[in-house]
């Protein structure tokens, strides 16, 4: 009982949320610094280009590109077994249309994983986490231009290539699902480097842009198993799960349709083909999208060997439109859940939830799989005695790992890992703001850019530290 031998406890973030240096080591502007800094319910400005003047919170972020080692450090002395970051796109090709990659680029990931290694720490490496070169969106107009498959693909081969004896764990696209909510801007331009026209069909263009995605991810599991056959190549979403508002049967099917929304892109990645509902979907709506010959082949060849997903919260569905609001700052859609508590950001905590989307997809898929985020924003101050004590953050891991026990115990799942999200506070993706903290470790820095950036660490420190020291026993 328990958890097994080798599990991969550690922590996860993305290069554009910590590592700042936006334009050192020849690294070329990204989406990610093109979005200003909003707050709860004030969405994230994309601007056209970088604006002299705004407040664009992933320029510097929290500067790991020059604190790295002393935040490995961090994660080496809490006993990381494994850290989720991304490469930054922008690194390596800093327009993403260039034939040679930068060397500069490179090397500082060479650093940077020879640095985990020191302390035994396993990187699992995520290739497109929000961060695109900017370049690819003015020029090409992202994901939507079919050519974006060979420059991803050019990337992940560099990448592969360079990293294959320090690296094992990769995953191809941070929570590819996202792009399925239309509502928001935020979504497409973050999965995929688009912004829709007044005039399209959004869904139309957004099945489109995944299907590229989707031959790229393929081809690059391909790609990266021949260049090395023990590379464990994955994808990720986001799985936050939709419960039906109540018994009610029409509640039962709304509720299946949204989870159809996020099932759609883990089913082609796991089974290397498309659902038939997105095929009925695509008929029924006349939409045209473009295949080529061989795309479905790569689909099929080109499956993942484990599912990541990050899980936060979950949602509930009425099919009544007058129960249904906006939720997540207008991220998805749903009704308030009775029987869960928000956090300060309004996300129903539900450790629960996360024992459910372990078996749902261990059930559908029968693949390993891996939590790479699981985490909770809070505002964060010193008590009296000088210490960030973050009791709520340590309460809500522990009810979260709890259950994750029971889904490897009780219903079988076979899962490899679990990262929190993040352990280190960082630039919060969604809203752009500092104080959005995350960490087992402080950073000052506030949302107007205040602070010197030193670290302090947080009573979950030294939680964390007894919780992987026990393989997760003592909690
Ligand atoms: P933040 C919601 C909105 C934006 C990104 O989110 C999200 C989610 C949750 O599904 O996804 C992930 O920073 C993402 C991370 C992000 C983290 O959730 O908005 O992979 O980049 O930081 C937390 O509080």
């Amino acid at each position: 009982m328990g958890f097994p031998q080798g599990f991969l406890w550690g922590g996860a973030v993305a290069a554009h949320q910590l590592e700042g240096g936006w334009q050192e080591g020849g690294k070329g502007v990204s989406i990610a610094d093109v979005m200003t800094a909003g707050r709860h319910g004030v969405p994230r400005e994309i601007t056209d280009g970088v604006i002299a003047n705004k407040n664009y919170p992933n320029h510097e972020a929290i500067d790991f590109y020059h604190h790295y080692k002393e935040d490995i450090a961090l994660m080496g002395e809490m006993g990381f077994k494994c850290f989720r970051t991304s490469i930054a796109w922008t690194r390596i090709f800093p327009n993403g249309d260039e034939e040679v990659p930068n060397e500069a680029g490179l090397k500082f990931y060479d650093d940077l994983f020879d640095e985990m290694h020191k302390y035994n720490i396993e990187p699992v490496i995520t290739l497109s986490h929000f961060e695109m070169p900017y370049h690819l969106v003015t020029k090409y107009g992202g994901w939507r231009n079919r050519k974006l498959i060979d420059l991803f693909v050019k990337f992940a081969v560099c990448v592969f290539t360079r990293y294959k004896d320090k690296v094992k764990y990769w995953i191809t696209f941070n929570e590819i699902n996202n792009q399925s909510e239309l509502n928001v801007p935020f979504t497409a331009f973050t999965n995929s480097g688009v912004l829709y026209t007044a005039a399209e069909d959004k869904k139309a263009v957004m099945y489109q842009v995944a299907h590229h995605e989707f031959v790229a991810s393929a081809k690059a599991v391909i790609e990266g198993h021949n260049i090395n056959p023990d590379f464990k190549i994955g994808s990720m979403l986001s799985l936050q799960p939709v419960y039906p508002f109540s018994c009610d049967p029409d509640d039962q099917m709304k509720q299946l349709e949204e989870m159809h929304k996020r099932f759609f892109f883990s089913d082609v990645h796991c089974r290397g083909h498309y659902p038939a509902y997105a095929i009925k979907e695509w008929e029924n709506k006349g939409y045209n999208i473009e295949i080529n010959d061989d795309d479905l082949d790569i689909l099929a060849q080109g499956t993942i060997d484990f599912l990541a997903f990050s899980y936060y919260k979950s949602s509930a569905i009425s099919s009544n439109p007058k129960l249904t609001k906006d939720i997540d700052g207008g991220f998805g859609q749903g009704t308030d859940n009775p029987f869960l508590k928000q956090s300060e950001w309004g996300w129903q905590i539900d450790p629960v939830g996360l024992r459910y989307t372990l078996d749902i997809l261990s059930e559908r898929y029968e693949l390993p799989l891996m939590v790479v985020e699981n985490g909770i924003g809070l505002h964060e101050y010193k008590n009296a005695q000088g210490v960030f004590a973050d009791d709520s953050r340590i309460d809500y891991f522990a009810a979260h790992i709890k259950e994750m026990q029971k889904a490897i115990d009780e219903d079988g799942v076979d899962l490899w890992g679990y990262c929190t999200w993040a352990p280190i506070d960082l630039v919060s993706a969604g809203t752009g703001e500092m104080e959005k903290r995350y960490g087992f470790i402080y950073v000052d820095k506030d949302n107007k850019g205040n602070g010197n950036l030193s670290r302090e660490k947080k009573k979950s420190f030294y939680w964390y530290k007894k919780v992987i020291a026990s393989n997760g026993s003592d909690l």
